[in-house]
């Protein structure tokens, strides 16, 4: 058995017997997961350019070539170790960092790492279909690039609970690749990990606001006293990094398209449609949708959950080194819940608000991307501009849940919802326009869709005429 050298690593594999037997059992289950619900249509007979991570130091990490799908070498990285790392916040401040999982949160830390793990496979999943329908082959290899990363951040997960967690974590591992993004029996544990991804708006609107979800939550985690976690957590987010930059470059190319096209139409926008290009009342449609359910993945405004994380050493808040205080005690946060009818201030400790801190976070990093897609509108010499809408707006989690708002904001009627929702969510014909221009994909190198505008430059240097895709049949 090879199987210490087809996978990259630096957590010492070749002597850890224990992992090995367990990698055993769960690596050719992975695979076939990946035959059955990976990228369609380009398993065996494409070879895509790639990055693979073959080491964890910053001088050269990446390698790239291109590979088959299945022969992708997933591997397995920690950060490099913090000598003498302390938990930096809650009760627990100052302890030495846990090098092996404290009895007393062995569930808590398991169902953690459960339900980050849960996702990666998700994403798979529910953008697998894209490649059927893609813009050109440049976007053809970063979602298969995104792909595989999330499949690595699977295989991130399933070595802590294989390492760590004994006979219940090979359970959970195998359990990960059961459950099934949108299946009504077994659906992904998270809302968001359940919404169909139909198209490349949807893909660009998630790559940009569901995976930056994945950039606070892991900031979060990165902060963990469990000191594997929070190693494993660290090198997540250097590969984080370049999903998000295929979901904002992806919507600034959309917007460019639209803007060159209403420039060509003397800036109306009523017939960018039959032009070919995105109309941006129907970006703006989509961007609502991907950032509301993305809002919902950070949980309850008001946790108990979370406070218990916090207080425990479990789970921080992005960047904690950087905060001046990291008790959060004898502290409160203002937020405004729905009471009779009304929007009304409530203070509430700061410990249970460790959701809604890390949602601040969030938000303040989404708004800096939407200011650079409106200064390219402004470039443009456009006077349209797009915006997050409100927090409270189209919630399923949280104390906004079981009221309408308008994307203000404002508390609205259910009737007055209803009959808005059109104009603030995609509808089905906005969903029928979209896949209409996506139907043909463009398999041309160097050819791209014409709603979308090319790249500035290509992948590690390569031209964005390169065959990022090459059959081989
Ligand atoms: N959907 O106390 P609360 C990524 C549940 S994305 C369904 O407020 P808590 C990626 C909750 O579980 C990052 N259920 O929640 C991106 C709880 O259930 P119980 C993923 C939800 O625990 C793109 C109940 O509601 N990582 O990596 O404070 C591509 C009460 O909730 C949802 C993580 O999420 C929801 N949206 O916070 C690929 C990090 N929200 O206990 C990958 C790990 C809440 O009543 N997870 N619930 O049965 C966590 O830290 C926490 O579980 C959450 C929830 C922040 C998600
Ligand atoms: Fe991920
Ligand atoms: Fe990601």
């Amino acid at each position: 058995m090879e199987l210490n050298e087809k996978i990259p690593n630096n957590v010492n594999l070749s002597s850890d017997r224990r992992l090995q037997r367990a990698l055993e059992r769960w690596q050719p289950a992975y695979l076939d997961w990946w035959r059955e619900m990976g990228p369609e249509g380009f398993q065996d007979h494409h070879k895509i350019y790639l990055r693979t991570a073959i080491s964890a130091d910053a001088s050269g990490w990446a390698q790239f070539g291109h590979v088959k799908l299945p022969d992708y070498r997933w591997g397995i990285f920690l950060s490099e170790p913090v000598p003498d790392r302390r938990i930096g916040f809650g009760d627990m401040m100052g302890k030495p960092a846990w090098q092996e999982v404290p009895g007393e949160f062995r569930n808590v830390l398991r169902r953690l790492i459960v339900t980050q793990g849960d996702t990666e496979p998700a994403s798979v999943e529910q953008q697998r279909e894209l490649g059927q329908i893609c813009p050109s082959l440049y976007d053809l290899r970063n979602l298969f690039q995104v792909n595989v990363e999330e499949g690595r951040h699977l295989w991130a997960m399933v070595y802590l609970l294989h390492s760590y967690f004994g006979r219940d974590g090979r359970e959970e591992a195998e359990a990960l690749l059961e459950r099934r993004s949108g299946n009504e029996d077994s659906p992904r544990i998270l809302g968001a990990f359940n919404e169909p991804i139909t198209n490349w708006v949807d893909f660009f609107m998630f790559t940009f606001f569901t995976d930056r979800d994945g950039k606070y939550q892991l900031l979060a985690l990165a902060e963990s006293g469990f000191d594997p976690l929070s190693r494993t957590t660290r090198f997540m987010l250097t590969e984080e990094a370049h999903h998000m930059f295929v979901g904002e470059t992806g919507v600034m190319r959309i917007i460019e398209r639209t803007a060159e096209v209403m420039n060509e139409m003397g800036g109306v926008s009523e017939d960018v449609r039959k032009h070919g290009a995105i109309d941006l009342p129907t970006v703006q449609k989509y961007l609502n949708f991907w950032f509301s359910v993305s809002l919902d993945l950070f949980g309850g405004e008001i946790s108990s959950n979370a406070a218990t994380y916090f207080a425990n050493g479990i789970k921080g808040r992005d960047h904690e080194d950087k905060r001046e205080e990291h008790t959060a005690l004898e502290q409160q946060y203002d937020l405004m819940v729905p009471e009779n009818g009304k929007l009304s201030e409530q203070s509430v400790a700061l410990r249970n608000a460790m959701n809604e801190v890390l949602r601040d976070g969030y938000i303040a990093d989404c708004q800096r991307g939407v200011d650079r897609w409106n200064k390219a509108l402004e470039k443009a010499g456009l006077s349209d501009r797009l915006s997050l809408p409100s927090r409270r707006f189209h919630r399923a989690i949280g104390i906004y849940r079981d009221h309408c708002f308008d994307p203000e904001g404002n508390l609205i009627s259910r009737e007055q919802y209803e009959a808005k929702k059109g104009d603030w969510l995609p509808s089905r014909a906005d969903g029928e326009f979209i896949q209409s221009l996506m139907s043909k994909p463009i398999y041309e190198t160097g050819q791209i869709a014409a709603w979308l505008a090319p790249p500035k430059r290509g992948i590690n240097g390569q031209p964005f005429e390169f065959e990022y895709v090459r059959t081989d049949a």
